[in-house]
């Protein structure tokens, strides 16, 4: 095999496709929001809202709570994903560097309570927190120049709730084969 072998096997091989379709029909989702900057906070809400009402969700599909900054965002999301009503959740909050280190414990805690939640608890949960050195850079990630992280995360739900859905209606197929392959 030359050195474009690799290349050459990677076009012909055609793996099996499973994706998540961007519809939130019949799927239900958590956000938790941050007071801290609600400013910034509220306007990542409504774009992350926008995303899922034109998606296909409906008021009884979308539940909100808000708790009093970022640091907190980790606990209502795993009590969330802990009641089993949700297909994702996202969490909401924006960080604003200051003079001392408390950005960095709020940061580095918040990112790492929100991945533990979701594997935890095998609910999706979706990083909407805004970790910036200005409020300008936040503002621009909040509907001016660079878009909106919070439609960004809504539609990052959506998919990974269908996605979740789909991987978990084929997990009783693989355990079967998986049997199967043992029994051998
Ligand atoms: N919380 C935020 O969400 N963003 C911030 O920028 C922030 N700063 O800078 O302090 C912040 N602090 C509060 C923290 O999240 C907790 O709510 C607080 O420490 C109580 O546990």
């Amino acid at each position: 095999m030359d050195s474009n072998g690799i290349e050459q096997m990677a076009e012909k091989l055609q793996p099996g496709k499973i994706h998540g379709e961007f519809s939130a029909r019949g799927l239900r989702f958590g956000i938790a929001v941050s007071r801290f900057n609600s400013f910034i906070t509220e306007r990542l809400f409504s774009a992350a809202l926008d995303a899922l009402e034109r998606a296909g969700a409906r008021n009884a599909d979308v539940d909100v709570v808000h708790v009093p900054g970022s640091f907190e965002l980790p606990l209502a999301a795993k009590k969330m994903a802990g009641t089993g009503k949700y297909n994702a959740l996202i969490a909401i909050g924006c960080v604003i560097r200051g003079e001392t280190s408390h950005y960095d414990y709020v940061c580095s805690e918040t990112s790492r309570g929100l991945q533990l939640a979701q594997m935890d608890t095998g609910v999706p949960v979706i990083f909407c927190v805004l970790t910036v050195d200005t409020l300008e850079q936040a503002i621009d990630r909040a509907g001016l120049k660079n878009g909106n992280k919070g439609f960004e995360a809504g539609l990052a739900a959506i998919e990974m709730a269908q996605l979740s859905r789909k991987l978990r209606a084929s997990a009783p197929a693989a355990n079967n084969l998986a049997r199967k392959a043992w029994r051998k």
